[in-house]
């Protein structure tokens, strides 16, 4: 075995209205910043001039623009309607002037209308700490009694109906705004926020898209950017849907192995690969992790990791990165191991963490909190220490 290869350990920044700011991620042991230029709207070209200056923001402090998470893909793209195709050429062009600003990875995900969703931003653990949660009966409750949506009762078994009404009923009225602001409100790097009717007519749009054609549209967006990425010498991360099954009837096709060995099998160009997130994929049982990773070991540019626990009938809550359904050292094991296979240094971040501590009283962006973060990076670097050193002494 050549040198031992460590993870490259990031930190997601939301830019300057993000409460923790680059010199506090100076002080968390990342040495990669993820970001994004937030403040262009969906669909237009990240011009060189507005990379190279959040570029230079981020390395006077002394760290590197490790990854883009995300360049938002628009609606229209994914529908293939309306103004899609100039949309796709401004995708390219995008990619082409971060290649030129040689920062190598580009994260995006391919969810129709919602980015990640929760039903629960301050789910609170039993150590006083606050996580996020997906409650399906919450979400059930939603979509059939406040969003009132044509036809959401024929998705759900008659236990599931009930259970959700029995849910609905016991609620106050704030208690469906925020339930409702937490599904439709946009968190944090979801660049869309809708209100309750944008958001039905936002469904509306995806009637006649089925998976079917969903997966078509985006085989067909990744044949067209994954060679311009591969000549601009950018990775492409696709990041799966979270939670990896259809909301609101919507169809979902980036969510299990199968999904992924479909894209790669079509489109076999280096530059097409994914983002392996462990707290997304591991929220269907039936997903499992380590066989992904073996599986994809040479198409994972960039890795979330984070925990959850799985909760009957489908939901789950975020649970400490050492904690939770997922067996973290065993898939960290096997991540650099196959790291040292490619003899590279693959960006990480700790996805996620509780609010806790000092954050319990800050403004704090749902699941993007400091101390929680650090907690999380400081366990996955203990963790990796101890693998590698371990790993160095048997010599494998
Ligand atoms: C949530 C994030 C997602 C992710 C996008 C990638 O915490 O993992 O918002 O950034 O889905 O495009």
């Amino acid at each position: 075995m050549k040198n031992m290869k460590k993870l490259e350990h990031t930190w997601r920044w939301f830019g300057n209205s993000d409460p923790v700011n680059l010199a506090d991620i100076k002080q968390t042991g990342a040495t990669g910043v993820v970001t994004a230029l937030h403040h262009i709207p969906n669909g237009e070209i990240w011009k060189i001039e507005e990379i190279d200056n959040r570029k230079e923001d981020i390395e006077n402090v002394g760290l590197n623009w490790s990854v883009v998470e995300s360049i938002p893909v628009h609606e229209d793209i994914k529908k293939q309607k309306g103004n899609w195709k100039k949309y796709i050429e401004n995708y390219k062009q995008s990619i082409i002037n971060l290649g030129k600003c040689n920062i190598p990875v580009v994260t995006y995900n391919f969810m129709p209308v919602l980015d990640w969703t929760r039903t629960d931003l301050c789910y609170k653990m039993p150590d006083g700490s606050l996580a996020l949660r997906f409650e399906k009966t919450a979400l059930i409750a939603f979509d059939i009694y406040i969003l009132n949506r044509d036809n959401a009762k024929k998705q759900y078994s008659k236990r599931e109906i009930a259970e959700a009404k029995l849910f609905y009923n016991k609620m106050t009225d704030i208690e469906k705004e925020i339930l409702t602001k937490s599904i439709i409100a946009g968190l944090p790097g979801a660049e869309e926020k809708y209100t309750l009717n944008d958001f039905r007519e936002a469904l509306q749009e995806y009637e006649d898209i089925d998976e079917r054609k969903l997966r078509d549209n985006l085989m067909y967006f990744i044949k067209e950017i994954s060679p311009v990425a591969e000549k601009a010498g950018v990775k492409l991360a696709l990041h799966p849907d979270d939670p990896p099954f259809s909301l609101f009837g919507l169809p979902r096709v980036v969510s299990t192995k199968k999904d992924y060995k479909l894209l790669f099998e079509e489109i076999n160009i280096d530059a097409n690969g994914m983002c392996f997130c462990s707290g997304s994929l591991a929220a269907r049982e039936d997903n499992d992790l380590v066989e992904m990773v073996s599986a994809f070991s040479d198409k994972i540019h960039f890795i979330h990791l984070r925990n959850l626990k799985r909760e009957q009938g489908g939901g789950f809550y975020e649970t400490n990165h050492l904690d939770g359904s997922i067996d973290m050292y065993k898939l960290l094991k096997l991540l650099l191991h196959e790291q040292q296979k490619r003899q590279l240094s693959i960006p990480m971040r700790p996805d996620h963490g509780h609010q806790m501590m000092d954050d319990l009283a800050k403004k704090t962006n749902p699941g993007y909190s400091a101390i929680g973060r650090l907690r999380g990076l400081a366990e996955m670097r203990g963790l990796e220490t101890g693998i590698l050193e371990n790993m160095k002494r048997r010599k494998i």
